[in-house]
């Protein structure tokens, strides 16, 4: 999508810190981390979020779920664990109207979220 930040940087016309990408997602450290781990998970695709996930994206976003937790895993989490999160929409706290997950993990997070 043309004015869509996140298929800019899933194209490579805006550099980021990538961690992981293949034909169909892309992992990168959040620009503002807000914990030691904060990646992001996105779908090359644009697919403005959540609500908008077809039928047909369901193989994707087994994906992103999977390859999110080997990453995880790889940066040293797997003991601890860590925060899966995917903002949705106004409510939901989204900002950049491209789907991720994040991924927060290196300090102990509270429940409940703000
Ligand atoms: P949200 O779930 O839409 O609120 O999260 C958007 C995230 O994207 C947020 O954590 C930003 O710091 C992050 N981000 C980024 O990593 N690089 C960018 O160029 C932009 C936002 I814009």
């Amino acid at each position: 999508m043309k004015d869509c930040i996140f298929c800019k940087i899933a194209g490579g016309e805006i550099p980021s810190k990538k961690i992981y990408e293949d034909d169909s997602i892309l992992a990168f450290h959040d620009a503002n981390p807000q914990a030691p781990v904060h990646f992001l998970v996105i779908p090359k695709r644009h697919i403005a979020n959540l609500m908008e996930l077809g039928a047909e994206d369901i193989p994707l976003a087994g994906t992103l779920l999977h390859k999110a937790q080997e990453l995880a895993s790889e940066l040293g989490c797997a003991e601890k664990g860590a925060r899966f999160v995917i903002n949705c929409k106004s409510d939901g706290g989204q900002t950049v109207d491209h789907l991720h997950l994040h991924v927060l993990a290196g300090r102990q997070m509270d429940w409940p979220p703000g």
